[in-house]
């Protein structure tokens, strides 16, 4: 790696009370996806736990601030040293916690005024967490969401925001939560989707995303909300293959109902790994090699055209 400062890396911030559940997102992440190291800090009592990853070739660092109460107060008192030059501000709140909403909501509002004035172009993403399959349909819940909604909508004049559910449980919920405000707004990461879109229907697929550096989602369609089966799924085909080689094979398996397809490749400096699910019901055609090769085709096309990516 060549020397970098930190100042020349992306920066993102995942700020949240304690116990919200902030590390365990990382963690998630990081062992889902099978990246980043975590910077091992001299003191096991550091207030700011750091990961570094790569995107598209660069390197990017997770900060995960600490959210006791004095590390609280040692950020707002010297922002300048922990919130400075922040591109992306992920907030998580605990949604199975409304005792904490309030001071979660004051903690929100002044780590905002600051990095909100010293950054503007910052990208601002709200986490309602904890909202495990099992409890997210409730009523009870939603009518949570509804309100928090509102209250941050008032602490963010102006200002766009993105609002996501997610869940350790959920997996697919973070990669997400995390890859649409940081991609979803590149114009290659709707023509993905437009193009999978297609395909899928043309294909009885009813699942296929493309992921980059293996964690940054690039482009997705669903039928169905199903990710965690899904996610499951491809596990289990890590769990078979191991670390699969990134040699442009398919390769395929059936599991619980579904023919899954992975492709790792490699286009321009960037590794993806294409994910293809396909139901087995009676009467439907298997997506053929020839239309498979031609999508990958078509992926390689835009990758050409949008190099690099960012900026
Ligand atoms: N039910 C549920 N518990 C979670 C979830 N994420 C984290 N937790 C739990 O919440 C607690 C606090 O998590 P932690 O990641 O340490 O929070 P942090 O203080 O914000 O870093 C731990 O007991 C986690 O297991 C989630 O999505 N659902
Ligand atoms: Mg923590």
């Amino acid at each position: 790696m060549a020397e970098t400062t930190e100042n020349d890396v992306m920066k993102i911030a995942i700020i949240g009370l304690a116990n919200a559940g902030k590390t365990s997102i990382v963690k998630t992440v990081r062992k889902t996806y099978h990246i980043g190291q975590t910077i091992q800090s001299p003191k096991p009592t550091k207030s700011v736990q750091r990961t570094i990853f790569k995107i598209f070739g660069d390197n990017a660092i997770i900060w995960d601030y600490g959210g006791q109460d004095e590390y609280r107060a040692a950020y707002l008192e010297k922002p300048e040293r922990f919130l400075s030059d922040i591109h992306y501000l992920f907030f998580v709140i605990d949604i199975q916690d409304p005792k904490s909403f309030d001071q979660s909501l004051n903690y929100f509002s002044d780590a905002y005024d600051f990095i909100h004035e010293h950054t503007p172009q910052l990208i601002v993403s709200i986490m309602f967490h904890k909202m495990d399959p099992k409890i997210a349909k409730t009523p009870e819940i939603k009518e949570r969401v509804i309100k928090l909604k509102r209250k941050f909508g008032a602490i963010l004049v102006n200002r766009e925001v993105g609002y996501y559910e997610t869940s350790v449980f959920d997996a697919l919920s973070l990669l997400t939560s995390i890859s649409l405000p940081i991609l979803g707004d590149l114009p290659i990461y709707n023509k993905i989707s437009v193009l999978f879109a297609n395909y899928a229907i043309r294909n009885s697929v009813d699942y296929m995303n493309l992921t980059v550096d293996n964690l940054l989602e690039l482009g997705k369609f669903r039928i169905y909300r199903k990710d965690q089966e899904f996610l499951e799924a491809s596990m289990e085909f890590y769990k078979e293959f191991g670390n699969l080689e990134i040699d442009s094979k398919i390769r395929s398996y059936n599991f619980e109902g579904y023919r899954f397809i992975i492709v790792q490749g490699k286009s321009e400096e960037y590794d993806y790994t294409l994910n293809v699910a396909h139901p087995l019901s009676v009467g439907l055609e298997m997506p053929t090699e020839e239309s498979l090769n031609q999508i990958l085709r078509e992926i390689n096309d835009l990758f050409v055209e949008y190099h690099p990516l960012l900026n």
